[in-house]
């Protein structure tokens, strides 16, 4: 079964949307099978966010450790598009209505989700943030 990693943001933790965005994942058929609410170190993200421009990855840094994350491990076939898919694309202003980042943000740093864009990102992911 295809695995991928999935993260609450702060904003999601701190707006108390953890539930709805879980229960969508759950309504879909997909299975999280680890989970753990963290407070992941800033080298970490520095890690998880090398490919982000200059311009804007300090700041995406700074909001990342702003408070607590919920990081998952979400099973299911295709999962890695599917998840992709419900979370919606990066520019909160070409995530569709219906999707998580669509109905519940309208800013593209504060964007709730993450998740893995392919199967060896899942991979160095799932072992970034669940090192046991
Ligand atoms: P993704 O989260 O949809 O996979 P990435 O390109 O991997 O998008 O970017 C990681 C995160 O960096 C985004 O989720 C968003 O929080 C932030 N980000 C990406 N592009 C921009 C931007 O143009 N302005 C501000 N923040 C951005
Ligand atoms: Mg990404």
């Amino acid at each position: 079964m295809e695995k991928t990693f999935v993260m609450l943001k702060p904003d999601a933790v701190k707006r108390g949307l953890i539930g709805k965005i879980i229960m969508r994942i759950e309504d879909k058929g997909f299975k999280i099978t680890s989970m753990q609410m963290m407070n992941p170190e800033r080298s970490i993200f520095e890690n998880h966010y090398a490919h982000l421009s200059d311009e804007f990855r300090d700041s995406v840094i700074d909001f990342m450790i702003s408070g607590s994350v919920v990081a998952m491990i979400v099973e299911g076939d295709n999962v890695i598009e599917g998840i992709r898919k419900m979370m919606g694309k990066t520019k909160w202003q070409d995530a569709m209505p219906g999707t998580i980042r669509g109905d519940f943000t309208n800013t593209t740093t504060f964007n709730l989700i993450h998740g893995s864009d392919s199967k060896d990102n899942a991979e160095i992911e799932i072992k970034r943030f669940f090192t046991k």
